[in-house]
């Protein structure tokens, strides 16, 4: 790692170490992050005997799996924050949680009203306080058991929060529909982009041995509303779709079940002819589409609430329709046939770039896809990534979005931080996803938001979701550090509600994971916040994009040029010269404008617009064009990599400032975390200014100081281990 080479973050963190020793002794009791959100700390004595008077006792109409669940939850938490296990009863009291649904008693659905439970939908609930044959009782009712557990999760977050259950009113409904995890897992446990250890999959022990964490993780997912696990990697192996494969699918299905949730598998699109059990792989052969046929129904024997599958076709090396010459919507009709008369869905992926197109990389999908609106069948969901390239710091929002009004369009973000800096780097991902659900497409006129094409309630779609590609792991932490889970916090909460503000997301997190006291959360969340525009200063600033080393995309790597497609050069990127920087995607240049509505595009296509945040990726400027800043770019450029350095300094010294507040293994691993962060971010920002200097040929301005290194030697790093590569990995280029 970065900061053995830096001797004097080595030595801050030898003295933090020291200290920590010593702070241990006399520290509230060490956490190791297993619990998550979900730790039912004991309450202070005060809010223990408010709550205890409002969760005298439970009483449950019903029996199912999942009201099991719910039940269970309650018991952990209420036991864990009040000391005492709550009495399972039959009889309504003073401060009983009463639960079940509308049809399981009449009395439920009346006193939660008709119209809030025809509100609530499927999987929504209602939580209000109420009185009950004269006693005051909390009721959670829904209209099914799955939106029950959802509000008993809800019930308990409000506690951990320390917030009143005093007239409750509360009545939520999930806006859309699918709610899904992505992980990139293989066969053999490793996890493409994963940096918090294997796959928590176990499926060589599948299915003898199902491993107790997979309920913790059911849990987490249910307590935020996830209903939807893709076991398996995109780039996807055919042994998922054996039949000794499909029995360990199962075995999690049956774990994942009771918790409302889903399980999907990843499908290589020509899995028939891999598998060599037909001849070709062809969508048009009798043959194969029998196989799908065969396969979806002994798929749903063996998992009857199966979801369906994810497929990426055409990309990175991976089979589609396109090797028959067929478009993208006829290779995804065929699969989605199968799963049609099982009520299954196909995700099918639209990140397509092929290795034969020499326009423009960010294009491409959209001049694939663009044609093919309403040609997809009413079980498919095109699902987008969040930008056009891929998972960036900083993107503009995928075209695409609106741009199919007669199609299921599916946002897919990403949890783990393939090119933010890995686990190791505290970046609050709700803050980026919340901005890319906020980004006004005007494909019908303002307001055209990206939540609002995602809910379906631009285009009147039915079939919405959203899915993001997983962070977690067998680490202890499931992360790989605490703060990731705020990242897996902040999608189930926006994928329910992608209206939801990032910033009361963080806050109802920090007071669930570390303390309700304001001078921990305010401190935190104002961290959390400022990290992503952090990221972007110290990474990729003023709109530059896919600098970071090849293959591992750890590090910086701007100087890249040897790789053997164009496209996977971060010098295609930027295009940095004598003459400026920037890649020219006006009409002057690849036009990738011309795709977005004629008023994004006129926002896009100025200079000045939007504090630079694009300035780059759709233009190329001369270094020495002046910014509304009164900064050249020259000069913008090297200001925010340095400003970027600058505030991971101070979140450093933020947290450094909570230890006292914080238990001492949580507290250590993040001030760690944000030295190796603080070293990187400055590696970064040296390597960044060394090599865009060599290409402008310009002073640095007064207060900016040199590279710490020739830029020689941040050419020279090589991270040949770094976690979290695909194997193969075809289409990066060798490591460094
Ligand atoms: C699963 C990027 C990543 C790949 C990933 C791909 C995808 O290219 O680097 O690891 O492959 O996106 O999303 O399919």
């Amino acid at each position: 790692m970065i900061y053995s080479r830096v001797p004097g973050i080595r030595r801050a963190l030898l003295v933090l170490v020291a200290t920590l020793s010593c702070a241990h002794a006399g520290g509230a009791a060490a956490e190791d992050g297993y619990k998550l959100w979900l730790r039912y700390a004991p309450l202070d004595a005060g809010a223990r005997d408010i709550y205890g008077s409002q969760a005298t006792g439970v009483v449950a109409f019903g029996r199912s799996p999942v009201l099991a669940a719910a039940l269970a939850e309650l018991n952990t938490g209420l036991s864990g924050m009040l000391g005492a296990a709550p009495v399972a009863t039959s009889t309504v009291a003073d401060g009983s949680i009463v639960l079940g649904t509308a049809a399981s008693s009449p009395q439920i659905a009346a006193r939660a009203g008709a119209l809030r439970l025809a509100a609530a939908g499927p999987e929504g609930f209602v939580l209000q306080s109420t009185r009950w044959d004269g006693h005051p009782v909390t009721l959670i009712a829904a209209n099914s058991d799955v939106g029950v557990l959802y509000g008993a999760f809800h019930l308990l977050a409000l506690m951990q929060r320390h917030e009143s259950l005093a007239r409750l009113d509360v009545h939520e409904t999930p806006r859309l529909k699918l709610r899904v995890l992505d992980h990139w897992d293989n066969p053999d446990r490793t996890i493409e982009r994963g940096y918090a250890g294997q796959s928590i999959w176990d499926f060589w022990r599948l299915p003898g041995f199902v491993d107790p964490r997979y309920r913790d993780y059911a849990r987490a997912d249910a307590s935020i509303g996830i209903n939807g696990a893709v076991l398996n990697n995109v780039s996807a192996s055919s042994v998922y779709l054996t039949p000794r494969w499909i029995a360990k699918a199962a075995a999690i299905a049956q774990v994942l079940r009771p918790y409302g949730i889903r399980v999907y598998l990843s499908v290589l699109f020509n899995s028939p002819l891999d598998l060599g059990e037909t001849k070709s792989g062809d969508p048009r052969d009798p043959a194969v589409i029998a196989w799908w046929h065969a396969k979806a129904d002994e798929i749903y024997r063996a998992i009857p609430d199966f979801g369906g599958f994810l497929v990426k076709a055409d990309s990175e090396g991976q089979p589609g329709p396109r090797d028959y010459h067929l478009t993208q919507a006829q290779g995804a009709n065929m699969i989605a046939a199968a799963l049609a008369p099982h009520g299954g869905v196909l995700m099918w992926r639209a990140f397509i770039y092929a290795s034969d197109d020499a326009h423009d990389r960010v294009r491409q999908a959209y001049a694939q896809f663009k044609p093919l609106d309403g040609q997809f069948a009413d079980n498919v969901l095109v699902q987008i990534k969040n930008g056009p390239l891929d998972f960036q710091p900083r993107e503009p929002v995928h075209p695409l979005f609106g741009a199919l009004p007669r199609t299921n369009e599916m946002l897919e973000v990403q949890l783990t931080k393939e090119y933010l800096g890995f686990s190791t780097h505290l970046v609050y991902l709700g803050a980026l996803y919340s901005e890319v659900l906020q980004w006004d497409t005007f494909a019908r006129g303002a307001g055209s938001t990206v939540a609002r094409v995602i809910d379906g309630s631009l285009d009147g779609h039915t079939l919405t979701g959203m899915a993001g590609v997983s962070n977690v792991g067998v680490d202890r932490d499931w992360t790989g550090s605490i703060f990731g889970q705020a990242d897996w916090y902040a999608f189930g909460r926006l994928a329910w509600d992608p209206q939801s503000d990032p910033k009361r997301i963080a806050a109802d997190w920090v007071r669930m994971t570390f303390s309700t006291h304001p001078q921990v959360v305010t401190p935190i969340v104002d961290l959390m916040m400022g990290s992503r525009e952090a990221v972007v200063d110290y990474m990729t600033p003023l709109g530059l994009a896919h600098i970071m080393a090849s293959g591992h995309h750890y590090g910086p790597g701007p100087w890249i040029d040897t790789l053997k497609r164009p496209e996977w050069n971060p010098v295609y990127y930027h295009h940095a010269g004598k003459d400026g920087i920037g890649f020219d995607r006006t009409s002057t240049g690849s036009n990738a404008l011309a795709d977005y509505a004629p008023e994004v595009a006129v926002r896009l296509g100025d200079l000045k617009a939007d504090d630079g945040k694009f300035l780059l990726w759709f233009h190329h400027v001369p270094w020495t064009y002046r910014l509304p800043s009164g900064r050249t770019v020259w000069d913008e450029v090297t200001f925010r990599y340095d400003r970027g350095v600058s505030t991971v300094r101070a979140m450093s010294r933020t947290w450094n400032s909570l230890q006292s507040s914080i238990d001492p293994e949580r507290f250590y691993e993040t001030a760690a975390f944000l030295g190796e962060q603080l070293s990187e971010a400055k590696w970064w920002r040296d390597a960044c200014i060394a090599y865009f200097q060599s290409q402008s040929g310009l002073p640095l301005a007064a207060g900016i100081a040199p590279p710490e290194h020739p830029l020689s030697w941040y050419e020279d790093q090589v991270y040949r281990y770094a976690p979290g590569r695909s194997q193969p990995d075809p289409d990066h280029g060798v490591a460094r």
